[in-house]
């Protein structure tokens, strides 16, 4: 028998229980914090100008703790001068993406470009790595069953990620010139690595951040640490079955008097959603005042 009817109707089972939790929330409880921190992107924010354009590259590094050669995605801004030194924005996608799960749906480069265009950014260099540290890192099959691999990534990010972009682009190599932010699974290995590593990045944002999230205790041993960062952003759709996650760790964060940013969104485990974090966050990194 080349198929094992347990094993499909479980997988199915697992992806079906994990897709419905995300579009058909459980009950979602807002509480009096639960509301944005800041107004909603523009109309037209993610839609192409006719404003100076960044660029977007595909390029390969070695990967030191996964053993192969791996994609990342990059984008420079517009007027991208290599005689300057830029910061650095890790940005990490979600469960069912690659590097190009943000390119080919959060329009970053023209989210970004049209900042630019009104002044509104920290010019600097995006890197959209696969978090998904393990050999086949496409997203295939059962996509759930990867999770473990973005578990490892952080490994990859240290080890090879940012050794390799500090080694090939003009960039400060510090931790006030590095951020880690991303969705979903992204975004709790976000927490996970950038609160775990607090002296390698000062900017942290988790943008609806799934089950990997480590809980509190383990997220953050050490808050007071925490006041070291720049800024923490913690963000959820108010119509994500994922919003409980989110509201833990804004409530330990609270506890603890650690500063940072709660901003709950209009809308589920969705793009609209994420593309508004990246234009909000975007906007608190890497300013000099
Ligand atoms: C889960 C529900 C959602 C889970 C992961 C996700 C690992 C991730 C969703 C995403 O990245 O969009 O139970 O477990």
């Amino acid at each position: 028998m080349p198929y094992d009817v347990t094993m499909i109707v479980g997988t199915a089972l697992l992806v079906l229980a994990n897709l419905s939790m995300m579009q058909n929330p459980p009950q979602i409880t807002l509480g009096p914090d639960d509301k944005k921190a800041f107004p909603d992107a523009p109309k037209g924010f993610d839609q192409a100008r006719d404003v100076p354009k960044g660029e977007v590259k595909t390029v390969e590094y070695e990967s030191k703790s996964v053993g192969t050669r791996r994609k990342l995605v990059v984008y420079t801004p517009p007027a991208f001068d290599p005689t300057k030194k830029y910061p650095v924005l890790y940005l990490l996608h979600g469960i069912g993406g690659t590097e190009r799960e943000w390119l080919d749906n959060g329009a970053p480069n023209v989210i970004l470009d049209n900042l630019y265009s009104e002044g509104k950014l920290a010019p600097m260099i995006v890197v959209m790595p696969n978090g998904r540290a393990r050999a086949n890192d496409r997203a295939e099959g059962n996509v759930f069953e990867s999770a473990p691999a973005f578990g490892e990534f952080d490994k990859d990010l240290l080890g090879s990620v940012i050794p390799f972009v500090e080694a090939n682009y003009p960039v400060v190599a510090n931790r006030e010139n590095r951020a880690l932010a991303g969705l979903s699974m992204g975004g709790g290995q976000s927490l996970n690595f950038g609160l775990g590593n607090i002296d390698t990045f000062a900017y942290v944002g988790g943008f609806s951040s799934a089950p990997n999230t480590f809980p509190p205790a383990k997220l953050l041993p050490d808050p007071e640490k925490a006041k070291q960062l720049k800024v923490l952003f913690v963000s959820c759709g108010d119509q994500d079955g994922l919003m409980g996650i989110s509201q833990r760790t804004h409530a330990f964060l609270k506890e603890k008097s650690v500063p940072h940013i709660w901003h709950v969104d209009t809308g589920g485990h969705t793009w609209p959603v994420w593309k508004n974090d990246l234009y909000l966050f975007s906007q608190l990194i890497f300013k000099k005042s």
